[in-house]
């Protein structure tokens, strides 16, 4: 390509142009810093990789169609990813297939890979979109060709120059700084030499004014006449470098793999993301220091990310605008209304400063799969035959990761599980003492699952989600001491799980008397229920026994500890450091997409955002997998209206979904009063029928029946008896 000439100091124009100073505003050590990577260095070149229509492009290129036909992915009746031959048409994710059909009739529809319950392999099925109750979405082909065009990329950059950062299933981060500081060296000579005085703080020499190549980039401009072409500076330079590697990326991808893409080139993360958006498909956007100002002011703040949500919300609302231009107008002091570390944030957002650093990390911390059930699911059975779909779902991604060699392997395992409102959420540590295997994993998971179950309250059911986490390089088998202590996640877990005793202020016998007499007598009239209760019971049972045999094992290799600390008790909300917040609503159509192995699996506190400045009062509060579970299941009116089912026992019409939550609070309430009268006998089990209607409630006229956490009708929050039933859900002191 053409550049400034080879050295600037021999450049004529360097020297006549009457508007230039002798010197560059840039310093020896501003350029020193570019090579490590300085996150202060205002010559800083960062650039944003993002694929064009990615997952439609992956199925272009899997099927070897023309990229120029219109092509859309679907994923049941949404379209989730649109190839821009589409576009101008006018489609978007907005529309259902039927619409998109309807608007662009010769568009190519290709359904994404599901998992068919029962199969063990992910696969493209014909007529997909039909079984949304029986199959889920797999996104393993799109983490393919993820993995694949990061591998390219790196090709594309020299090995021991290069900082790489994936940011998403599509998106890269590259941090320039010491290429760009290699081929200043190369085509400049002069700016080699020490500085003068062997004095860093130095200003460099200009650079020549030899008018700056930006090919075919997008620039964009300052809005005035910016002087660029008499008057370059050498973080112009830097730029135009940049712009060549990109282009060098980019066109690597194309040739290798077939994948158009869109690059931003700026001096942070955040104006290269923003610089990448500009302009697509299949270009690249320059974002010079001097044209910041005026690129920030046309934008809406909102689209900057973190801002795009509450945060952006609030600011819109106390300053009446959504403007950059119109906030650039309030002092400092004004913005840190919104709090001191919030409003400094901000401040210095808008203006365009990000020094968050390109972090190479590119092993993934947790893994996630997830379904969301329309219709809901209802029994233990349909729950475990899920899980096997999501265990094989991880185990397939967990050898990738080199588990089988025993490289990595996760060391907790996480089971999020959706009732009406109501996420629970259940942990246990992964054995780390033997090979991981998807048995291993499917036992644990039906453990969590059963764990839940037994609680109550879990049908109907309308989203399973299972997660791997505390991804820790392998030990090898002749393990040292430290790899059987038990710390961090693990512990964690084991906490959460109970292992360590701390899940329950009893004694495991009463423990036990209680769920044989009178759980069982309760459930004896309802058969279905005992069926799925009695199988989430023998799979706790199964469960227990067979960690008991592990735990002996490793108990004989340790210090023969006899404390029979490692019962797997149920969970339940008693400590609620140990529950995991219930991660945000995702966007319609994001439903099934939430294992995509950079958005989803990287816990975000893990994964600094793009402005990882962001201030402290709005970063994620927990280090969870970044699942999304589906907005709150509305059931459609007719059946709250119409749908409902009388409880005898309270002389109430209920909704039907709400059947099974009502019945447990009775038996909750039995219960209560069953151990009440436990108590006050001395202990004594009284193992009476818990249904026999002891605590019944009468609704009274023209109530409404109470909702939420089953509550019959007429339940006060500060009546005796609802009180029992929080002690049993909340507190196990009963
Ligand atoms: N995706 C999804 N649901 C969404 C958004 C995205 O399933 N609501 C998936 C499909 C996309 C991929 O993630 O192909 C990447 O998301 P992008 O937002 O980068 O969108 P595209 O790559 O499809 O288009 P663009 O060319 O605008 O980047
Ligand atoms: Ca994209």
């Amino acid at each position: 390509m053409s550049s400034p000439g080879a050295s600037f100091v021999s450049s004529s124009l360097s020297r006549t142009s009457p508007r230039r100073t002798p010197k560059s505003q840039f310093t020896y050590k501003h350029l020193a810093q570019l090579k490590s990577y300085s996150t202060t260095t205002p010559l800083r070149v960062i650039a944003h990789v993002d694929l064009d229509a990615f997952y439609a492009q992956c199925e272009t290129v899997r099927l070897g169609l023309d990229p120029s036909k219109p092509l859309a992915v679907q994923q049941w009746q949404g379209l989730i990813a649109i190839n821009y031959p589409a576009r101008a048409y006018g489609l978007s994710r907005h529309v259902t297939s039927t619409e998109a059909m309807k608007v662009c009739p010769e568009l190519i529809l290709q359904h994404v890979a599901t998992w068919k319950e029962g199969d063990e392999k992910w696969a493209y099925h014909d007529e997909a979109f039909k079984h949304i109750a029986t199959h889920k979405v797999s996104l393993d082909p799109y983490r393919k060709e993820s993995r694949r065009i990061l591998k390219c990329i790196k090709e594309a950059l020299p090995e021991k120059e290069q900082r790489v950062e994936k940011a998403s299933i599509d998106e890269v981060f590259m941090d320039l700084g010491a290429q760009v500081h290699g081929v200043l060296m190369e085509r400049y000579p002069d700016l080699r030499g020490p500085s003068p005085y062997d004095d860093p703080s130095e200003y460099l020499p200009r650079p020549p004014t030899t008018v700056l190549d930006w090919a075919a980039d997008a620039v964009v401009g300052t809005g005035e006449e910016d002087g660029e072409d008499i008057d370059p500076d050498w973080d112009d330079v830097c730029m135009v470098i940049a712009s060549e590697i990109v282009r060098d990326v980019r066109k690597h991808i194309f040739e290798q793999l077939g994948y158009t893409c869109s690059a931003g080139v700026s001096r942070n993360k955040m104006l290269a993301k923003l610089g990448s958006a500009h302009k697509k498909p299949n270009a690249q956007t320059i974002v010079r220091h001097r044209a910041v100002h005026h690129f920030l002011s046309e934008f809406k703040f909102t689209k900057i990310r973190m801002l795009g949500g509450k945060l952006g919300d609030e600011v819109v609302a106390m300053f009446g605008t959504d403007t950059v231009k119109e906030l650039l107008e309030q002092p400092l002091e004004q913005l840190k209304k919104l709090g001191d570390d919030t409003g400094s944030w901000l401040y210095s957002t808008i203006r365009g400063e990000d020094n968050s650093e390109v972090n190479p990390r590119t092993q993934i911390k947790s893994m996630l799969s997830a379904k969301s059930f329309r219709p809901a699911i209802n029994s233990f059975e349909q729950g475990v035959r899920w899980l096997r779909i999501f265990v094989a779902d991880i185990f397939s991604r967990c050898v990738e990761e080199g588990v089988l060699e025993n490289k990595r392997r996760p060391r907790t395992i996480n089971l999020h599980h959706r009732q009406g409102s109501q996420t629970r959420s259940r942990q246990s540590p992964i054995p780390q003492g033997k090979p991981l295997s998807e048995a291993m994993l499917f036992d644990l998971a039906k453990n969590l699952l059963a764990q839940v179950v037994v609680d109550g309250r879990a049908w109907p059911c309308i989203n399973l989600s299972l997660s791997v986490g505390g991804f820790e390089d392998g030990i090898t088998n002749n393990k040292g001491i430290g790899g059987f202590l038990v710390r961090g996640e693990e512990a964690k877990a084991m906490l959460s799980s109970g292992r360590l005793g701390m899940g329950s202020s009893e004694p495991p016998t009463k423990k036990r008397k209680r769920e044989k007499g009178n759980i069982q007598s309760f459930f004896g009239a309802r058969d279905g229920q005992r069926k799925d209760f009695d199988a989430a019971r023998a799979v706790l049972k199964a469960h227990r026994e067979s960690t008991r045999e592990d735990e002996d094992e490793d108990r004989d290799m340790e210090d023969g500890d006899e404390s029979d600390a490692f019962e797997p008790l149920p969970q339940d909300d008693t400590y609620p450091s140990i529950r995991i917040a219930r991660p945000s609503t995702p966007p319609p159509n994001r439903q099934d997409a939430i294992d995509d192995p950079y958005r989803a699996t990287t816990p975000p506190s893990a994964q600094p955002p793009i402005i990882p400045n962001i201030p402290p009062s709005h970063q994620h509060p927990q280090n969870i997998p970044p699942a999304d579970p589906p907005p709150p299941y509305k059931p459609p009116l007719h059946q709250e209206t119409l749908d409902t089912f009388f409880c005898p026992r309270c002389n109430a019409h209920l909704p039907w979904l709400e059947k099974a939550e009502h019945e447990d609070f009775h038996f909750a309430m039995d219960l209560s009063k069953e151990m009440r009268q436990e108590e006050k006998n001395g202990g004594a089990s009284t193992s009476s029928g818990a249904g026999a209607g002891t605590s019944r409630r009468k609704t009274p006229v023209g109530q409404k029946p109470g909702r939420g956490r089953g509550r019959p009708p007429g339940g006060g929050g500060g009546s005796g008896s609802a009180k029992g039933q929080a002690k049993l859900a909340f507190g196990r002191q009963v």
